[in-house]
């Protein structure tokens, strides 16, 4: 059965594949499994179909004849235990890379995240300037830490795996920041998973999205 996966109608990230449908995608591309995209609007997102898949109101969803799914990294999860390629069969290879999948969600994405967003949403705020040294710290931590472990391996955890799928696509949201290039290996890391085939042909279908659409405003 050919799952079918929501995403932005028109991502406010103008084509750069930041948006969370892109994690899915790249799984799927992974494992070669073909995958039907619905497109939505923000208010569709909101409207009672959509929040009867996703409580959230949110992309993306997974669905799947009965299964739907909201989550990313619990999508990219089931994709990884359905098919072979993105989770070792060894038990404690496989426990280890699960393990890399909820750092990369719990414990590196919610400081890149948060100073993302005060960049994107609180340059305006009277306290904005004092408040960006310690959020900036906080990523500089998390980044230190991963490029301490990742040493000079190419993955996490030995072979490629949904662990690394997920870091990596937590990783792209400093593409093109300062703060990323202190850590060599940790842009050799990011550059290594966008140059994989599943990657490219998950970036190239979402960027085909925004390009049919690319008349419209940007809401970032
Ligand atoms: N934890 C959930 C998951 O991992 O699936 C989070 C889902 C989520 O945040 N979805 C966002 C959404 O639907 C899109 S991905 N937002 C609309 C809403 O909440 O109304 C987050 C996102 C949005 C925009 C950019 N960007 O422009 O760069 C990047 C990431």
């Amino acid at each position: 059965m050919i799952p079918t996966i929501t995403a932005f109608e028109r991502s406010p990230d103008r084509g750069r594949g930041l948006a969370r449908d892109m994690r899915v995608r790249w799984a799927l591309e992974e494992v070669n499994q073909p995958y039907h995209v619905r497109l939505l609007s923000f208010s569709e997102m909101k409207e009672p179909a959509h929040r009867a898949l996703h409580p959230f109101g949110q992309i993306p969803t997974y669905e799947e004849g009965d299964l739907v799914l909201f989550e990313s990294g619990a999508i990219v999860f089931h994709i990884a235990q359905c098919h072979a390629g993105l989770l070792p069969d060894d038990a404690v290879a496989r426990a280890q890379a699960i393990s890399w999948m909820y750092a990369a969600l719990d414990t590196v994405e919610p400081p890149i995240w948060d100073l993302s967003m005060a960049m994107i949403l609180e340059g305006d705020k009277s306290w904005y300037e004092e408040r960006l040294p310690m959020l900036k710290e906080r990523v500089r931590v998390r980044l230190g830490e991963l490029s301490l472990r990742l040493g000079d391996a190419d993955w996490l955890n030995g072979e490629f795996s949904a662990g690394d799928l997920l870091m990596v696509t937590v990783l792209r949201r400093l593409n093109g920041a300062d703060i990323l290039n202190a850590y060599p290996s940790l842009l050799a890391y990011v550059a290594r998973g966008e140059a994989r085939p599943a990657f490219r042909r998950a970036f190239d279908a979402q960027l085909a999205v925004f390009l049919s659409g690319s008349s419209a405003p940007s809401a970032l």
